[in-house]
């Protein structure tokens, strides 16, 4: 494999860099438990791709293409900037950004587009609604000259839509795509204490970085699921508030 091979060390975990299909990823290896079980390896399709888009804070960009079929997973990050290791109190140059992997059998990059184009405002300057600063802008961190046509040609197409105003949207190479801490992983589903609590329940949870129910999960929390997959997680939820509150009548009866 062609490693970069550079390893820093960085807060309690390390940052590894390595080279894949020609743009650099970091890795940040934490001292968290394991990976829950639908993030196994070996159910995940051979070939998956990834795609790094900003619009604005990093938390709502994970939930707008978590619950899409065919992505399989989300992370929030850095891209953007020349800034080495970027924190969130020490972002420099960098964007808030997110990183999908998906399948493209399921879903092309194309709709992925649609999807990054329809859900920020890409003619905000400086910013993205309340959220003001660089650290929000609009971009598109392409892979590839596949991606990087289509990123262009979707840009084209969204400038003629314009009726005032203008894109402020960046399209460049992704270089290197930083993964943000872990508290700002999953950060809808974190802040859901009854989601947060059914997987406790199920020994699921604490590696939600990584987890592919966690990427479901956060975008249902934040209200971004289709109406039949929101119908199974509402299900789901409802089933186990039950449960627990049956528990709890056993319990103090
Ligand atoms: N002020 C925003 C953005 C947070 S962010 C991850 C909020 O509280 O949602 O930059």
């Amino acid at each position: 494999m062609n490693l970069l091979s550079l390893f820093v060390a960085f807060n309690c975990g390390i940052l590894m860099l390595f080279q894949q299909q020609g743009s650099a990823t970091a890795i940040r290896v934490s001292d968290t438990l394991p990976a829950d079980s639908l993030s196994s390896e070996s159910s995940l399709p051979s070939k998956t791709r990834t795609a790094v888009f900003a619009l604005g804070s990093f938390w709502h960009s994970e939930a707008v293409f978590g619950c899409l079929d065919g992505v399989l997973r989300t992370t929030a990050g850095y891209a953007g900037g020349s800034k080495l290791n970027p924190e969130y109190r020490n972002i420099g140059d960098q964007a808030e950004a997110v990183e999908v992997e998906f399948n493209p059998e399921i879903i092309r990059y194309e709709q992925l587009l649609d999807v990054f184009w329809t859900s920020h405002d890409p003619t905000q300057v400086f910013g993205q609604g309340p959220d003001v600063g660089s650290q929000y802008r609009s971009a598109i961190y392409f892979q590839g000259q596949e991606q990087e046509n289509l990123a262009l040609l979707s840009k084209t197409r969204e400038e003629a839509k314009l009726s005032e105003g203008q894109l402020t949207t960046e399209i460049k190479p992704i270089g290197i795509f930083f993964p943000a801490e872990s508290e700002h992983q999953k950060f809808e589903l974190r802040r859901n204490s009854e989601l947060m609590q059914l997987l406790g329940s199920a020994g699921i949870g604490e590696d939600l970085s990584s987890s592919r129910l966690g990427t479901r999960l956060n975008a249902y929390a934040a209200g971004m699921c289709s109406i039949s997959r929101k119908k199974e997680f509402d299900h789901l939820l409802e089933n186990f508030l039950k449960w627990r509150s049956n528990l709890r009548e056993i319990a103090e009866s």
